[in-house]
């Protein structure tokens, strides 16, 4: 396994963001396959802050599926806290169902999308490239 050392970190989020790209350009979703997620009522619930809720209101709002963007503050989370899976944010609720873990998410939706490569291999290394940018996100957590 490679060990990158942090001096070379941002060129690997250009290089994770490029990749993500050069995705997106080769399958860009087709609206036919989006019509379930356009006419049920998904509401997405986070904080008001990007971290890893923002990827799935990119991913929603880049594949024109409609949802609520609830964004919880400080002062009512506590009473919301009890009744989240895991007790955590965010969640995604679809025609009252509600999914949870940010990842689990996107993944759904960009499958839905057709924005998850066009095999297996494709997948693996989008999943590689997200999980390589959850590594970097918390090595960053650290400083903060
Ligand atoms: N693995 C979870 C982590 C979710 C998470 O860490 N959520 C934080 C906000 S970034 C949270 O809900 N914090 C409030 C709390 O734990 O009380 C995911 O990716 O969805």
């Amino acid at each position: 396994m490679d060990v990158y050392p942090t001096s070379q970190w941002p060129d690997l989020i250009q290089v994770s963001i490029a990749n993500v790209l050069g995705v997106k350009n080769n399958s860009l979703p087709d609206s036919g396959e989006r019509s379930d997620e356009n006419k049920s009522t998904n509401k997405l619930t986070y904080f008001n802050i990007g971290c890893v809720g923002e990827p799935t209101r990119y991913l929603l709002s880049y594949c024109d599926i409609k949802f609520d963007d609830v964004r919880l503050s400080l002062e009512e989370w506590p009473k919301h806290k009890p009744n989240m899976p895991m007790g955590q944010l965010p969640i995604l609720k679809i025609d009252g169902k509600t999914y949870h873990q940010s990842r689990a998410i996107a993944r759904f939706i960009a499958k839905r999308s057709n924005l998850y490569g066009s095999d297996e291999f494709e997948a693996m290394e989008i999943d590689a490239t997200v999980d390589s940018i959850e590594d970097i996100r918390q090595a960053l957590g650290a400083y903060y």
